[in-house]
């Protein structure tokens, strides 16, 4: 059984996509981000850096203790290796794959997660930092375009690299439908696996969770203006 300690964000959801194709029996344990359930001990114990997902894996391959992991992408390679699925095995395969979850995690994800905070969290407009970050985004939203052209999936068959990015761009087009209009190839992929019943079964899972109420003056303070040492402070 796996432990799944998210909330249903873009970086939560690849790893519910993840386990759901991959068939593996887990138990969600939600960690209200907005509430500040990020600096509970019990947390910081399995994810250090306070962020969600984390997992714990209590049957891993060999047996002995369980194993926590924590960041997105570690999860998903971890979660691959495990099963034997969606991550080639070859040299070349599975370094093209890695390739693209470490773009997603180390570009995408934080690209377009501050784009949507200064245009939408930040309490003044900040033009430059708008500008800077929705560029960006643009632009990595080209390279995903122009590597699907002619492929279905970013590394052949359906991969934890898609799995990776894929909420990333789902969101943005959730919130801005016309933010793909030059990008038919990422479109086209953003509605296939949007189809795919475990996408759908995933993201069902954690509707019920963003329901519960948090006013916005809550989580902002618990998710923005974190410092080390009030970080700190809050782990005990
Ligand atoms: N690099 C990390 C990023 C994780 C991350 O930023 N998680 C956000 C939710 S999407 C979070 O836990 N935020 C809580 C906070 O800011 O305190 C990963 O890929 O796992």
């Amino acid at each position: 059984m796996i432990e799944l300690h998210y909330w249903p964000t873009s970086n939560g959801q690849k790893i519910s996509m993840a386990l759901e194709e991959m068939g593996l029996p887990y138990e969600i344990h939600p960690v209200n981000i907005g509430k500040g359930e990020q600096f509970k001990p019990e947390f910081i114990a399995i994810s250090p850096n306070n962020r969600i997902p984390a997992i714990v894996d209590r049957d891993p391959q060999g047996g002995g203790a369980p194993i926590a992991i924590f960041e997105s992408g570690a999860i998903l390679v971890y979660l691959a290796e495990k099963t034997g699925t969606f991550m080639p095995k070859d040299l070349r395969g599975r370094s093209e794959v890695l390739q693209w979850v470490f773009w997603q995690v180390g570009g995408l994800g934080p690209m377009a997660g501050q784009k949507g905070h200064f245009l939408h969290s930040a309490p003044e407009p900040i033009p430059y930092a708008i500008d800077r970050y929705t560029k960006e985004t643009d632009r990595l939203l080209g390279v995903l375009d122009r590597r699907l052209e002619g492929r279905a999936f970013i590394c052949g068959d359906y991969s934890i690299a898609d799995m990776a990015c894929y909420g990333w761009v789902f969101s943005q087009q959730r919130r801005e439908p016309a933010v793909l209009a030059n990008f038919p190839n990422a479109r086209r992929w953003v509605e296939a696996i949007k189809a795919r019943p475990a996408t759908v079964a995933a993201y069902a899972k954690g509707e019920h969770l963003t329901a519960q109420p948090v006013s916005e003056e809550e989580r902002k303070r618990n998710l923005y203006g974190q410092t080390a040492a009030n970080t700190a402070s809050r782990i005990g």
